[in-house]
């Protein structure tokens, strides 16, 4: 007879391919039976890398994946990122201990609480309804977008299941049942995968219901078949409905230029008339053709502060309407809104448009584009003689391979990536920690890119001050990415940041300064190659190292030593909004 543990384990194998974690006391039975499923296990060095290779996993590639972790000091290192998925909307299971049913231990905290105060919703398995509540907590993250913990009591994890999980002794009947659980298990498993991503529609697409709904999208045609320099901004959400496509087809019958959010890049298909990102991360001269836009539609993207460039994305003047699942506008810009599928009101503006005889504007084809959207190629170095990042990562963008997953953790750099690194589709720039602001969690989201998406190379993008905090799972990423894997690090010896948004006001910097670390050392230490960049010729190395097939390279470290002194734009934008 399995254990409860063991019948998680089975339950769980049906639908996840991946577990991410560090094992303990409160999961080592788990962990033991997982070994005996078709799933694999990956250690983490810290259970918080657990979570975030999981909720990569999922971002790379819309596939559920699951994170583990014992109970206590192991499940409250999990915290931070979990609030981050939660926040996010991304789908992870975490499998955890949790106290014995008969109360807790001097070490035991109150887990459900503290999932619970981060978004996440507990499910405990009893004996008697392992398969059931397992189930549950899977369905729970899929169809909710959000992380669910199952949570295995210490004195329920070795208990027998016996015929309690209306399992039989009888060989034969005990054949029957099995082959009854892995039916059901593989119809649950196709529903599921309906579900994922690309795919990852909403179970019925949400359609625009009423007059009201009716009007707006008939006055919205009109607006298009009128505008003069019609414009289409497509965020993540259009992504998830799996809108690019039709959003193509209504940019070539509008003539519209087309710009994303920073979680959107990618998502249109012709990039020939794309101004690329909206916001600080954007290039000025495609920032000057938003404003001249007259009718702005804006297609699942939420409009943060970052988007609107603090209120200034649109002229006043211009015309926007928002179509969304959420429940209203959320921005004061937004004039009409629609709640409705992103991809469904594509299509039909499409076919009204079609059916009026509207012509395109023309305005794409009447504008470089090209230009437009040119950052500024920065100089060979920075003032104080360190690299300049603007040039770092603009000869790096030209090296990189193309079939890449780029993952970012947080801080100042975010900016070079964002900017200089071309992005083909939105599942291709993954920035695992943005929603809680978290930083610290780039290095174990390498481990769950890259399994999520074997035939690519993983490229990291993370600063000293990250790359400091998540260095246990530098381990992981040399690991598990081997040669598939770059790691960027932009070393300016500061949490950067904070340099930039409270040093420049004169608060005391030493809390903000880094001794200068040498993560190239670091790097080989780990087994993988570190290279210490410190003039733009250095980089040389990575076109030899991407010239060379995955599996005669290992790991490769850039430790690109930059200047704090060339402040991004995105950031400036912030300096000013704050003082
Ligand atoms: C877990 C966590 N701790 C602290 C912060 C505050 N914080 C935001 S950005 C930042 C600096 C990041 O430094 P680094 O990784 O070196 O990148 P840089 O800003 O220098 O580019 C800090 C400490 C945070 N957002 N999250």
């Amino acid at each position: 007879m399995p254990t409860v543990s063991a019948l998680v384990a089975h339950t769980l194998s049906a639908h996840i391919d991946h577990v991410f974690g560090v094992m303990g006391n409160g999961n080592a039975l788990f962990l033991d039976a997982l070994d005996r499923t078709p799933t694999h296990y990956t250690a983490m060095r810290h259970e918080a890398g657990g979570v975030v290779a999981a909720d990569a996993h999922f971002r790379a590639s819309g596939r559920l994946a699951a994170a583990t972790a014992t109970y206590g000091a192991g499940f409250t290192n999990t915290l931070t990122p979990l609030a981050e998925a939660a926040q996010a909307r991304i789908p992870v299971v975490l499998v955890v201990g949790d106290e014995p049913t008969t109360g807790s231990r001097p070490w035991d905290v109150d887990q459900i609480a503290m999932a619970s105060g981060v978004g996440a919703r507990t499910f405990t398995v009893g004996r008697t309804d392992v398969v059931a509540t397992t189930v549950l907590a899977i369905e729970h993250a899929l169809a909710n977008r959000t992380v669910s913990v199952l949570a295995i009591p210490y004195d329920v994890a070795g208990l027998d299941v016996g015929e309690a999980d209306g399992r039989s002794d009888d060989p034969a009947r005990a054949r029957d049942e099995e082959a009854e659980v892995a039916t059901s298990a593989s119809a649950l498993g196709a529903a599921l995968d309906a579900l994922a991503v690309p795919a990852l529609r909403l179970p019925e697409p949400v359609t625009p219901k009423g007059e009201f709904a009716t009007r707006v999208l008939a006055e919205t045609v009109a607006a298009l078949a009128s505008a003069r320099r019609p414009l289409l901004l497509a965020g993540r959400g259009a992504w998830l409905a799996g809108a690019g496509e039709a959003l193509g087809a209504l940019a070539d019958a509008t003539g519209a230029l087309t710009l994303t959010t920073a979680l959107g890049r990618g998502v249109f298909p012709d990039d020939r008339f794309d101004l690329g990102v909206a916001g600080g991360f954007g290039a000025e001269g495609s920032m000057q053709l938003v404003r001249e836009a007259d009718v702005a539609i804006v297609f699942g993207a939420s409009l943060n502060q970052f988007t609107m460039r603090f209120g200034e994305l649109f002229a006043p003047g211009t015309r926007v309407v928002q179509v969304d699942v959420a429940a209203t506008a959320t921005h004061p810009n937004v004039g009409s809104f629609v709640r409705a599928d992103a991809a469904f009101v594509a299509r039909a503006l499409v076919a009204a448009l079609g059916a009026v005889g509207a012509q395109s504007s023309g305005w794409r084809e009447s504008v470089d584009v090209a230009a437009a959207r040119a950052y500024e190629p920065g100089d060979a170095a920075a003032l104080d003689g360190r690299l300049d990042p603007r040039s770092v990562a603009a000869r790096i963008g030209e090296l990189l391979p193309e079939d890449r997953v780029v993952v970012s953790d947080g801080g100042h750099f975010i900016g070079w990536a964002n900017m200089y690194w071309p992005v083909a589709s939105p599942d291709r720039m993954i920035m695992v920690g943005t929603a809680f602001q978290s930083i610290g969690l780039g290095f174990p989201s390498v481990p769950g890119a890259a399994l999520a998406r074997p035939e690519s190379t993983i490229v990291l993008t993370t600063g000293d001050g990250g790359g400091l905090m998540a260095l246990a799972d530098l381990e992981s990423a040399v690991r598990v990415a081997g040669g598939r894997g770059l790691a960027v690090v932009w070393n300016d010896a500061a949490y950067g940041a904070e340099v930039n948004l409270y040093g420049l006001k004169g608060l005391a910097e030493a809390p903000m300064r880094i001794p200068e670390t040498d993560f190239a050392g670091l790097a080989a230490a780990f087994g993988a190659e570190g290279v210490v960049v410190r003039e733009l010729a250095d980089l040389d190395r990575l076109a030899e190292w991407t010239a060379r097939p995955a599996h005669e390279r290992p790991f490769l470290l850039l430790d690109c030593r930059i200047s704090g002194a060339v402040i991004a734009p995105y950031q400036q934008e912030i300096i000013r909004v704050n003082s």
